[in-house]
């Protein structure tokens, strides 16, 4: 451990994804995605805007590393786009698409920037959803055959994985609500089915990675969402805790039924008696498949809810109070999420934890003199870190933090609306500018975070 709280080893990074960042969505033999289908329906993205160019990532990834090494980054993460390599899903690789991600990934390395990589962060091949989708039960094959083939390609150099970015938010958004590609909005059990499907496909590709990458570290991605006190209230940690887990809702944003699975092998008993008749048959051998060892959870944490107790002590989720600070986004600012977050998911799950996601949205624009003054940004930063360095401290083993985002980008149905990243993108001229927050970033990694103020708390 360094004086400044973080383990000597402590990873610091930040994140993209395929879809949000590459563009170039049919070059060079790219198949299509459901991303790509969704943004054509009219009244479905913020404006009408598409991840067609994105930041044009695909052909300007030179530069982007360049900043990333001059940030002093030592990870990045990003996600593969599964149509970009095999653009039906399955059957015929794209050779182009392999190429893309080979210069990618030996310029990082290159770089001194270590990827951390995600095989699925949305981006479906729209073949297979012609297919049934996630519906379909072989979808957990096409699924791993696609691991199997990049686990063969770039194994050699990559190291560390994780199989799925937040299945709650595509899975609940994009087959419930129908605000996210596909668009679908299915009866219950069948959302439950699909989520099924999807843990079997988790557990697979971990046995994949496995069996073709030697020496390799394998995580899982879920949005890990996370309960606080609320203000002004003493911690109440078996309230907290009772939040964080249970599953007792149709909206299928939650922890356990996502978490318990792939950890503890086993659908959490609340949820089964809740759901009922809707829980999809589980075939002898599934839960084992999708209990398949992990190495590490990752955990995407921005806000938190507030929770006390009601009168009868049942605990409860309490409002926001008036004036408290929230993002662009208006999520409130909650510190403490990194705080009970880790904390939380490590007495549970017994695992190490990555911060494969934590950032804000701001409304930043450069100034006259061209900079980018995202103060709230870089507040942000400091406040959230202080907290996770109390984690620490009180022994939650967290190995790295991956801010969200490297670069401004498609925010999904709210197009570009919103903006995460530590690197300003002009979309009109793709000119990227360092916010004023990637400097304070840089100085946190190159400090190992000991130029983070000496206070308790970060709220
Ligand atoms: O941009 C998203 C990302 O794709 C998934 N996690 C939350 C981010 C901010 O909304």
């Amino acid at each position: 451990m360094s004086a400044a709280g973080f383990p000597d080893d402590f990873v610091w990074g930040a994140a993209a994804a395929s879809y949000q960042i590459e563009g170039a969505a049919d070059a060079d033999g790219k198949g299509p995605s459901t991303w790509d289908m969704f943004c054509e329906r009219p009244g479905k993205i913020y404006n009408g805007q598409t991840g067609a160019v994105a930041c044009d990532h695909y052909h300007r990834y030179p530069e982007d590393v360049s900043l990333m090494r001059e940030l002093g980054l030592q990870a990045y993460r990003l996600s593969l786009s599964w149509p970009r390599l095999i653009p039906a899903g399955i059957g015929a690789s794209n050779p182009a698409g392999f190429d893309f991600y080979d210069r990618l990934f030996d310029a990082l390395l290159e770089a001194g920037i270590t990827p951390y990589v995600t095989l699925f962060h949305w981006d479906y091949p729209l073949a297979l959803y012609h297919r049934g989708g996630w519906l379909n039960r072989d979808s957990a094959h096409w699924f791993a055959e696609y691991t199997e083939r990049v686990a063969r390609a770039f194994g050699d150099r990559i190291k560390v994985w994780m199989t799925f970015n937040e299945p709650q938010v595509f899975i609940d958004g994009g087959h419930r609500e129908g605000r996210h590609a596909p668009g679908d909005q299915l009866r219950f059990h069948e959302v439950l089915r699909a989520c099924h499907h999807v843990l079997l496909a988790h557990g697979q590709a971990v046995r994949a990675l496995r069996a073709h990458v030697r020496e390799t570290r394998v995580g899982y991605a879920p949005v890990t969402l996370t309960y606080v006190p609320s203000p002004g209230e003493p911690a109440d940690v078996d309230a907290l805790r009772t939040c964080m887990f249970q599953t007792n809702s149709h909206n299928l944003r939650t922890n356990a039924w996502w978490i318990d699975p792939v950890i503890l092998g086993r659908y959490p008993e609340d949820g089964l008696a809740y759901y009922g008749g809707e829980v999809p048959e589980i075939a002898s051998g599934d839960l084992e498949t999708i209990a398949a060892p992990l190495d590490f959870l990752g955990a995407n944490i921005y806000s938190a809810d507030f929770v006390r107790r009601d009168r009868g002590g049942k605990p409860e989720l309490a409002p926001v109070p008036h004036g408290f600070p929230r993002s662009a986004f208006d999520w409130p600012i909650t510190p403490d999420a990194l705080y009970w977050g880790p904390r939380l998911l490590h007495e549970r799950y017994q695992l190490p934890i990555v911060i494969t996601e934590n950032g804000v949205s701001c409304r930043d624009q450069p100034s006259l003199d061209g900079t980018v003054q995202d103060t709230g940004r870089s507040d942000f930063i400091t406040r959230y870190l202080i907290e996770l360095r109390r984690a620490v401290a009180e022994g939650a083993p967290v190995q790295g933090y991956f801010h969200w985002s490297i670069l401004d980008n498609f925010e999904w149905a709210h197009g570009y609306k919103h903006r995460f990243g530590l690197v300003h993108v002009d979309y009109a001229t793709q000119k990227r500018t360092l916010k004023e927050s990637a400097r304070h970033y840089a100085d946190i990694i190159r400090t190992n975070g000991a130029s983070l103020p000496d206070v308790e708390h970060g709220c």
